[in-house]
């Protein structure tokens, strides 16, 4: 039996072959670095209720997938404690920005792993056996094992959730594009720190016939996971 999401700019996925086993949601960073009241993303002064928007739509995809056996994995973003893996130049624009990436803040140090800043916000919280992949970028595929995880669970459609859309939700889904996988962006289970960014990043999806992929919202995508 074939399955799809009602999504644009073509029904999703494009071969009908949605199933639990070889479909995954992939939540991206919903860490309160940024998203939660002193953490990074609140230090640079952007408003926090975009990046909160998603947390109910989420839940009730992780709901839904949970129930049915679709894979869940998370992402968090951030660096080792010596900051090793962390670029000058990334902190230099942190630095400038007044919320310097390894500095102490409300939440200890930014977007530091370990840190209470860094953890995945409680409402989020992977469950036992979820895949957690840590990653110093702002892609889910560099510097990480992300790939191997999907190939090795068989996975070949991938929901994309998280914040922000426009940077590291978007940088994955163009990363996971080219490797093959098909992608769906789920539209209010992503926000910006900046609404027409958001917007944007939504369109780039739909040009050339889905140049990366589709999107839809959480209510078509649990539609077509219960059906
Ligand atoms: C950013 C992210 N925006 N998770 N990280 O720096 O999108």
């Amino acid at each position: 039996m074939k399955r799809y999401v009602e999504s644009e700019p073509y029904p999703w996925p494009y071969n009908g072959d949605l199933r639990p086993e070889n479909t995954a949601i992939i939540v991206i960073d919903m860490q309160t670095d940024f998203c939660g009241e002193g953490g990074y993303v609140a230090k640079m002064g952007y408003d926090l209720s975009l990046t909160r928007a998603p947390i109910e739509p989420i839940q009730q995809v992780l709901k839904s997938a949970r129930k049915l056996g679709f894979h869940v994995i998370h992402t968090r973003e951030g660096h080792r404690p010596d900051l090793a893996d962390l670029p000058e130049n990334k902190r230099w624009r942190s630095r400038r920005i007044g919320a310097g990436i390894g500095d102490p803040g409300p939440c200890g140090r930014i977007l530091t792993r370990g840190e209470k800043g860094w953890e995945i916000i409680p409402e989020l919280a992977p469950l036992e056996g979820e895949t957690v992949i840590d990653k110093p970028g702002k892609g889910s595929f560099y510097a990480t094992d992300l790939e191997l995880v999907l190939h090795g669970k068989n996975i070949q459609n991938i929901a994309l959730a998280g914040i922000t859309t426009d940077v590291c939700v978007h940088t994955t889904m163009r990363d996971a594009n080219d490797r093959g996988f098909e992608c769906l962006m789920l539209t209010d289970c992503t926000g910006a720190t900046d609404y027409a960014n958001h917007l944007a990043a939504i369109n780039m999806i739909k040009m050339q016939g889905g140049v990366f992929g589709t999107v839809a919202d959480s209510r078509a995508f649990i539609k077509a996971m219960e059906s």
